[in-house]
């Protein structure tokens, strides 16, 4: 998805990574490349100068937060950015028990009915009982398309073929659901008219008659930069709610897509990524600006972590980030990652260490976590709530006892010391910075 875009934007990360000294030329070289990417991927060009002027100055001036390379700092300003500009986290929520209509809205071949028939029966499955109105009158063989990319979900479809007049189809279809109670009912339109002017004009008036709680506005992710004025030109004739961007399973280029929700100032809330019913995705900012610059699935991880429930997890982190850190509580961490299943895989999900990492042998990382734990599991408990009074015959002692020597346990110390520094710091920033620091 969108190679080329990730391609140069991770060339961009390694580059700076890999560079000594991070003075201001290095982070207007880096600004420098970020753009022709950017612009390369079809990004609107006033959206490149906005964007790489913020990261130019934040770059420039903002302190990293202690125990945070500079590099590192920069990357993930790149990512909030980025982040930033594709909209807010989706705030797409449907109360059950009164009708909420959705009227969907796009250029021709964006992928309307398609989306249609995958966001209906999405929502069938997360217990919405769904009714969809066919309102292309336009387009010969509209509504029979319709009707059979619902069939698959057994949702009701209702259409008019003798009926013309798209305005009417929609309110008599509309009306017809509400009878029936349905939670949600969404409208299909045609994107193929005489003129733009008037498909424009159709999407105004259907919105005065069937008052949708959202209007979605779909886009091709294959497009280029029309899209940010096709965007704009909908956005006008009837606020934008949402949008939804499909076809990013292509090679297509993408940016063009991404600056539409900067045009309308709307969230993107799904994207479609294949042809099949079931290829729509809920769409997350933060997630995709992570997979973009290959930090992998933030997100995902969070949820993992959260999935596994476990106790106490206020407390430790509440002492964490007050710079009360313990061993016992990097114990836990260590223990944490470990449950979270196969360490690459995790790897692959905490921002930095995808790239950072490369190549490094991933087996080591693994026995390099076996070895912390046996150290720490040859300390007393009052050792690792108290560090500090570990002198060097204490130390021998453990590593008498846990078979590593000396110079083991001091580096395991000094990591401590670091993730301490660095959890503290982070304090009040979110989990996100919070798991960027979990890793030792
Ligand atoms: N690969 C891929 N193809 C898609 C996706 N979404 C839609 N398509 C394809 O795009 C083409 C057009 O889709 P439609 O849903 O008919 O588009 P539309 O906006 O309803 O078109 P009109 O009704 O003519 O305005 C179809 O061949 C779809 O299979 C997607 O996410 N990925
Ligand atoms: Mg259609």
């Amino acid at each position: 998805m969108l190679d080329k875009l990730r391609e140069g934007l991770q060339g961009a990360i390694k580059k700076i990574l890999g560079t000594a000294t991070i003075d201001e030329e290095a982070i207007k070289e880096f600004v420098k490349d970020l753009q022709r990417t950017l612009l390369q991927s079809d990004v609107n060009v006033k959206l490149v100068i906005d964007i790489s002027t913020r990261i130019e100055k934040r770059a420039l001036e903002e302190n990293p937060p202690a125990g945070l390379p500079r590099r590192d700092h920069i990357v993930t300003i790149l990512y909030e950015e980025l982040a930033r500009i594709m909209g807010e986290e989706q705030k797409f929520s449907i109360p059950k028990g009164m009708t909420s209509v959705i009227l969907m809205m796009g250029i021709q071949g964006s992928g309307k009915t398609t989306t249609v028939g995958k966001l209906s029966r999405h929502l069938l499955k997360r217990g919405y009982s769904v009714g969809v109105v066919g309102a292309d009158t336009f387009r010969p063989g509209a509504l029979v398309q319709l009707r059979t990319l619902c069939s698959t979900s057994g949702i009701e479809v209702y259409g008019d073929e003798k009926e013309k007049g798209s305005i009417s189809v929609a309110a008599r279809g509309v009306e017809y659901f509400r009878g029936l109670n349905k939670d949600v009912v969404i409208v299909d339109t045609a994107g193929r008219h005489k003129e733009e002017r008037s498909l424009l004009d159709e999407m105004k008036t259907i919105s005065k008659k069937v008052s949708p709680a959202y209007s979605l506005l779909v886009i091709d992710g294959t497009m280029g930069q029309q899209s940010f004025k096709q965007a704009e030109a909908f956005h006008r004739a009837n606020p934008v709610g949402g949008l939804i961007i499909t076809k990013l399973d292509g090679g297509g280029k993408g940016g063009g897509a991404l600056a539409a929700a900067a045009a309308t100032g709307a969230s993107i809330l799904y994207i479609g990524t294949g042809e099949r019913i079931d290829d729509l995705e809920l769409f997350s900012p933060t997630r995709f600006a992570g997979r973009l610059l290959g930090m992998g699935d933030l997100k995902a991880l969070l949820e993992k972590a959260k999935d596994l429930e476990t106790e106490a997890d206020d407390e430790k982190i509440k002492r964490m980030m007050s710079g009360k850190m313990t061993i016992d509580d990097l114990y836990y961490q260590l223990e944490q990652i470990k449950k979270m299943g196969s360490i690459r895989k995790i790897l692959e999900l905490v921002p930095g260490f995808s790239t950072a990492l490369g190549d490094k042998d991933l087996k080591s990382v693994e026995e390099d976590m076996d070895k912390w734990k046996f150290i720490i599991q040859s300390m007393s408990k009052h050792e690792r709530q108290n560090p500090d009074v570990l002198n060097s015959s204490r130390m021998r002692r453990i590593a008498r006892g846990s078979g590593r020597n000396e110079r083991e346990i001091k580096d395991l110390l000094q990591r401590y010391k670091q993730a301490k520094v660095v959890f503290k710091a982070s304090r009040g920033r979110g989990m996100k910075q919070f798991m960027k620091k979990l890793a030792p």
